[in-house]
């Protein structure tokens, strides 16, 4: 059997299959050969890289036997596989996380110890795959996590970007991009397996015919192909085995065109292999906004193309029939990015494996699951009917095929020809287009939306036609955080403390954390919480002095909003407030107000003019208070440039106050909101997304809620929102507002905040005028109550003891539970 393999491998080297090097002894020789073998390198002549590389291959190698005995495992019990199909991963650090879930932090902290090399230095040299934009992209990276750790059997496919997210920096007070080199220095931590290759096909037309057997078919002419290859990263479980992480990079099919070449015309025949390697060249950096370009449908095709591909292999493999296919898998759709899926399995099962169209859709129907991320509507995506048919013809037609099959469902149900036309996959208003969340609830067995909010608003709004003719589809999963990354490896002075006081078991049950309650009034405990924040707080501020240049007195609240930068989010809301108390203070009226840095940080869309004004303003709100001599004793604002996984991982164990303060109804759930109260922040927020329930969990009392409901702010719309009224109402409101445009601001430039000013003044399409005030009014609450440090702690600790519930391993079992039918396989011993 397999295992006899792997236990008959080892002994051929002399080793045994269960003993994968763990000792400090065994981690040290490796580390020193890794370095001379691989890198060519003695200890005394090595660069910072050489000895993260050598480092990273050591754990590989012990990341690498976990998981080859899980492919064992999960062969033998043949359970329904998971694919989750995401064209985002944020993985964030690998070798920190991996020796954690490897349990060899201080086997290897000693080992390098030895050498005279500082564990803490080398980590911090790897380069992150910033293969995401945001939320959307961690859970996807949080759910590897919780699938690994809970032995499911899982693969996670995706585009392997040879550009990730871009680099932003801050220049002149503006963000500006650079492109993200990540593989630059190598990547240690994938495998190519060239052998695991497929053929994408783009463009050209398609053919009917009657075959031989008199059998209809079709056949797809196209005009160009290209070829995907596997690059797999192991995704280690704690005290698991492992899954992977399988992403496409895109090639031409031959090195050269010959025919070109022959010719001697060598530059066009490279042409071709440069096209063709474009498709994965670079990440879309939009977040809940379309670009509409033809580049990124061929992305999303291809990628789905290769996948399925993969898994059809697969079920041969296994000695499967076709026809049990959606036995075998259960497909998760992250969002609409790879909706065209539906289009291509079919398209495998009709045309490639000659199945009927009745028995191919019901294997369609019954392998894929969809995620919804996003009500906005101007994330919905929709792809032009006549760029669909130049890049995809076949899937053009089957997109019709299975549309008109469903209209007609629709039409002996006997809905109304209105009603029909609004859940057509097809929209028919100015430029025909496919709707790719339609195409997306047709072609799964469920659908479900990110936290209980936003579940009941795609019921009720954005889906609500389908939901009405398929109630059982709908279902919700709360979203949840890996918090094995963002406290045991992020927070490992609080992760001390928790686990003298109540043991470790809540790495593997966060729920566990409910046993630190009774300690939330112990004012021993209280000061070591403290002590651990404090020291988390000093060195937040050392790298807020070296990547933003602001000196932060750690004492101070730190309060803080990390997330793209975008208008539902707020930011500026909470920029109008920082201004609000400079002018207060200004006025020898600031005694109330507790000395507070406002740190911010996130990504703006590079073509979202509005996004990157709000981060000018930042900086120039950062400007005027920080140099202030009247006002830098009490406001620090910070913006630290380039918000990544790894620079996340410093932030929430240093925050005091969590700023999750979106119009209520538009964060689908957030997920930095739990990572925050994880690390003992409390929270200021709206009741959106998953805030509702994090509030549930932590009690009403230890949770600073402010603003409108969902149902008063779609109330406020329809009466006319007439934003100018708070304006005229509210001198401190009028006050701030003009001192936007007052000159004060980004160096006497009158001009420069106009547009965010007539935007609040005129439109306010997120209704920060009238959430100000109750805004406000909750932070002067905030500030009384950080006063009292013993009281702020006491909540600090309940907040923590409370979010059990927010852990990814939650929501992947109720994904098994709910969703998929499959049972968690424990794995390791
Ligand atoms: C985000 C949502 O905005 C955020 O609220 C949620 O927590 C996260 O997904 C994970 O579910 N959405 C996106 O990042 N992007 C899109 C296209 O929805």
């Amino acid at each position: 059997s397999h295992n006899k393999s792997i236990e008959h491998y080892f002994s051929t080297i002399g080793e045994k299959a269960d003993e994968i090097g763990l000792s400090k002894e065994k981690i040290k020789k490796d580390f020193l050969q890794k370095l001379f073998y691989q890198l060519g390198r003695v200890p005394a002549v090595t660069t910072s890289n050489d000895l993260y590389t050598a480092l990273a291959l050591t754990v590989r190698d012990r990341v690498l036997r976990q998981f080859v005995r899980s492919t064992e495992e999960f062969s033998k019990k043949n359970s329904r596989g998971i694919a989750y199909f995401s064209a985002e991963y944020l993985p964030g650090p690998h070798l920190g996380n991996n020796l954690l879930n490897l349990e060899i932090v201080d086997e290897t902290r000693e080992a390098l110890k030895e050498l005279d090399l500082e564990l803490d230095e080398i980590i911090e040299q790897e380069v992150e795959p910033g293969l995401g934009n945001g939320g959307l992209g961690r859970l996807a990276s949080c759910y590897m996590d919780s699938l690994a750790t809970l032995g499911i059997p899982a693969i996670g496919y995706g585009i392997r970007y040879e550009f990730g997210i871009f680099k932003q920096e801050i220049k002149e007070g503006w963000q500006s991009e650079a492109t993200d080199k990540w593989l630059h220095y190598g990547n240690p931590w994938e495998v190519i397996r060239p052998e695991v290759s497929y053929v994408v096909k783009f463009g050209g037309r398609t053919i009917h015919s009657t075959n031989e057997n008199n059998k209809y078919a079709v056949e797809w002419e196209p005009e160009s192909e290209v070829v995907g290859t596997a690059y797999d990263t192991p995704v280690l479980g704690y005290q698991s085995n492992g899954i992977i992480m399988r992403l496409w990079k895109a090639e031409a099919t031959e090195s050269f065109d010959f025919s070109v070449y022959n010719m001697g015309d060598y530059y066009k025949a490279v042409e071709k292999k440069v096209r063709s390697e474009n498709i994965t060249k670079v990440l879309y950096p939009n977040d809940e906004n379309l670009s509409g370009k033809e580049l990124r449908l061929r992305q999303q095709y291809f990628f789905v193309s290769c996948s399925l591909q993969d898994m059809i292999r697969l079920n041969f493999v296994q000695g499967r029939k076709l026809e049990e296919f959606h036995e075998k898998f259960a497909i998760q759709l992250n969002d609409t990015h790879p909706s065209i899926a539906v289009a291509e399995l079919m398209r495998l099962l009709v045309d490639e494996h000659e199945m009927e169209w009745k028995q191919a859709w019901k294997i369609t129907r019954n392998t894929f699951a969809y995620t919804n991320h996003t009500l906005l509507p101007e994330a919905l995506e929709k792809w032009s009917v006549s760029l669909m048919g130049r890049l995809l013809p076949r899937h053009l037609e089957i997109i019709y095929e299975i549309n008109s099959r469903f209209l007609h469902e629709l039409r002996e149900k006997g809905l109304s020809g209105e009603q029909i036309a609004r859940m057509s996959l097809i929209d028919e208003h100015g430029e025909p287009s496919v709707r790719m969340a339609h195409l997306a609830t047709v072609g799964s067995f469920r659908v479900n939306g990110v936290s209980q909010l936003h579940s009941r608003l795609l019921k009720t709004q954005v889906l609500n036609d389908f939901a009405e003719i398929w109630p059982d589809k709908f279902t919700n999963v709360t979203n949840g955080v890996a918090h094995r990354r963002f406290l045991a490896v992020s927070n490992p002075g609080l992760s001390r403390l928790i686990t003298e006081k109540i043991g470790n078991g809540w790495l593997t049950d966060l729920t566990t954390l409910k046993r630190l309650e009774k300690f939330a009034d112990d004012e021993i405990f209280q000061k070591q919480w403290m002590e651990v924040k404090l020291e988390n707080k000093k060195l937040l501020s050392q790298l807020l002095e070296e990547r933003a240049g602001v000196k932060i007195d750690p004492t101070m609240l730190f309060d803080v909003q990390v997330k793209r930068i975008h208008e539902y989010k707020r930011q500026h809301l909470m920029l109008l407030h920082i201004l609000d108390l400079y002018l207060k203070i200004k006025d020898g009226k600031g005694e109330n107000i507790a000395p507070s840095a406002f740190i911010f940080a996130g990504k703006a869309a590079p073509g979202y003019f509005m996004a990157k004004l709000i981060i000018r303003l930042v900086t120039a709100v950062a400007d005027l208070v920080n140099n202030d001599k009247d006002v830098n004793k009490i406001l620090k604002v910070a913006f630290l440039p380039n918000f990544s996984v790894k620079q996340a991982q410093r932030v929430y164990p240093a925050a005091d106050l969590s700023e999750q303060i979106s119009m209520a109804g538009k964060e689908a759930s957030g997920t930095g909101n739990m990572k925050f109260a994880l690390n003992g922040a409390l929270t200021i927020g709206t009741l959106d997304g998953a805030n509702v329930e994090i509030r549930e969990e932590v009690g009403e009392e230890n949770f600073f809620l402010f603003g409108q409901t969902t149902e008063e702010v779609q109330e406020t719309r329809r009466l006319g929102y007439r934003p100018s009224k708070y304006y005229e109402e509210q001198e401190d409101l009028e006050r701030v507002l003009d001192f936007l445009v007052s000159g004060e601001l980004g160096n006497g430039d009158h001009e420069l905040f106009r547009p965010l000013y007539n935007n609040l003044l005129q439109q306010d399409p997120y209704q920060l005028l009238k959430d100000f005030k109750s805004y406000c009014e909750r932070k002067h609450e905030i500030h009384q109550i950080w006063k009292d440090q013993k009281e702020w702690t006491r909540r600090s600790i309940l907040n923590v003891s409370r979010v059990g519930k927010f852990s990814s391993d939650r929501s992947i079992l109720e994904y098994c539970q709910n969703i998929w039918n499959v049972e968690p396989v424990k794995l390791r011993d």
